[in-house]
């Protein structure tokens, strides 16, 4: 099963800045779960103090996602909170992405992640995924915050892909350590879908290459922690390079059906006011398909990234 829990476990920080009184505390706690870290005694609308911000980037270099509960923001503080840890994405102009415009560019700082009005997703499943794997320079990390929430689904699970890869057999690390993967942009096949209507999950040579496309490390290097990643997410079109699809496909399968075992997952049960901020570059997310007739709305701002290696 997957773990699902709101209650942190382990106290890993309990101090407060310099000025403050016994009501001004905050703290950082584990989550019980393979991954996350609650944040308490944080109102984000002010900036964060310094020792806050490095709390923050510790516990999401060490627990993947962050969780901050009961937050009451406005754009700008919301954008304030996001950009205390990095620049926002942009793609490329011939990069699309959720929210551009059809053919790449014009993608706003924040995107309506919604099932009413202008909102984008809708209220249907979504495949684990990393936002933004298929551009050349992939964020290093987006914000989800939650405006209004349906009573039942919509549930975000995140996976630990630096779990994923430790606990794979020497061999197959062996095996996968040096390859490279292209994952080609699901919003491109949007605008070149095949006659089959099929969304493929691995390119065979009958398909034509979706243009453009950046091939990465399947196993990449963490920027910050150093830990070695599983870099591959549940079901966009991939394609090792260099290497037979025949061998690949059975290859990417085995690896994909390893990563989405609920051991190495922590599922969000949402609540109004909750913030979570996730590294891309170590965790996929999935979400639980909601009732149409209930309204979710939520806001996302992604971090630009760096070259993965
Ligand atoms: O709606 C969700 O829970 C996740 C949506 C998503 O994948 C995203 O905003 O990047
Ligand atoms: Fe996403």
């Amino acid at each position: 099963m997957t773990t699902t829990f709101a209650e942190p476990i382990t106290r890993t920080r309990n101090t407060s800045p310099s000025t403050a009184t016994a009501t001004q505390g905050w703290a950082v706690q584990d989550l019980a779960a393979p991954l996350g870290a609650l944040v308490t005694g944080i109102d984000s609308r002010q900036p964060l103090h310094a020792e806050q911000a490095l709390a923050l980037k510790r516990a999401l270099r060490d627990r993947h996602i962050v969780v901050l509960r009961g937050q009451q923001l406005d754009d700008a503080q919301y954008l304030r909170l996001a950009r205390t840890f990095g620049d926002v994405f942009h793609p490329p102009a011939d990069v699309p992405v959720l929210a551009s415009d059809p053919y790449g560019g014009n993608t706003p700082a924040i995107v309506k992640v919604s099932n009413v009005d202008d909102g984008v997703l809708g209220h249907h499943e979504l495949s684990a995924h990393s936002d933004h794997h298929w551009t050349p320079v992939p964020s290093s990390g987006s914000f989800l915050y939650a405006l209004e929430v349906p009573r039942v689904g919509g549930e975000t699970t995140w996976v630990n892909l630096a779990a994923a890869y430790d606990a794979l057999d020497s061999a197959t690390k062996h095996e996968i350590d040096d390859l490279q993967l292209i994952t080609y942009n699901p919003f491109l096949r949007r605008l070149k879908p095949l006659a089959s209507g099929v969304f493929p999950h691995y390119r065979t040579p009958d398909i034509e290459p979706l243009t453009p496309f950046e091939a990465h490390p399947l196993v990449r290097t963490h920027p910050d922690s150093g830990r070695k990643i599983l870099f591959l997410d549940e079901a966009t079109e991939v394609e090792v390079v260099g290497v037979p699809a025949a061998h690949c496909i059975a290859l990417i399968e085995r690896l994909r059906a390893h990563l989405l075992q609920p051991r190495f997952a922590y599922t969000h049960r949402w609540q109004v006011g909750d913030i979570v901020y996730w590294d891309n570059q170590a965790t996929l997310h999935s979400r639980t398909a909601f009732d149409p007739v209930e309204r979710r709305v939520l806001k996302r701002i992604s971090l630009s990234g760096s070259r993965p290696f």
